[in-house]
C-alpha cells in the first residue's frame, strides 16, 4: 500500500527500532509509548483492520499471538508482578490511527488510561 506508514516501515522505507522479523511479521517499538513496553506486532501483510478480515487470515493471526507470546518470554515479563496487554484498536472511534492491523503489546504501566491507547 503506498501511502501506508506502516508499510513503509515493513519495506524499510522509513526508520524504526525493529524487535523482531520473520517472512510473515515485523515487531518494532510504538513511536509513542504509552507504557514502559509497548510494541506493535505487525503483520506484513497489508489489511485494513480486524473488521475485514477473513478465513485466510486465521494463519496469520494466531501466528501474530504466537510472536506476542514469544516476545513477551524473551523479554522475561513476569506475569504475576508485571503481565501484559494485547490491544488491537479497531476502527478511529476505538483511537485506530494507522489503517494497516496492528496488536500493541504493552507492558508497565503508571497510570495510563486503557481509552488513551
Ligand atoms: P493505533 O492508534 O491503534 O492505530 O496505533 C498506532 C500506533 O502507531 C500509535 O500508538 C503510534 C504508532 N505509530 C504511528 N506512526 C508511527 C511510526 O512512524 N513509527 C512507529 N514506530 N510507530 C508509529
Amino acid at each position: 500500500m503506498e501511502d501506508c506508514i506502516f508499510c513503509k516501515i515493513i519495506n524499510k522505507e522509513l526508520p524504526s527500532e525493529i524487535i523482531y522479523e520473520n517472512d510473515k511479521i515485523i515487531v518494532f517499538k510504538d513511536v509513542n509509548p504509552k507504557a514502559e513496553i509497548h510494541l506493535l506486532i505487525v503483520p506484513k501483510k497489508h489489511i485494513e483492520n480486524i473488521n475485514v478480515i477473513t478465513d485466510e487470515d486465521k494463519g496469520l493471526l494466531s501466528e501474530m499471538l504466537i510472536v506476542a507470546k514469544k516476545i513477551a518470554i524473551d523479554l522475561k515479563i513476569n506475569l504475576d508482578t508485571q503481565g501484559y496487554k494485547l490491544i488491537f484498536n479497531v476502527g478511529r472511534g476505538a483511537g485506530q490511527t494507522i489503517n494497516h492491523i496492528h496488536l500493541h503489546l504493552l507492558s508497565g504501566f503508571s497510570n495510563q488510561s486503557l481509552s488513551e491507547i
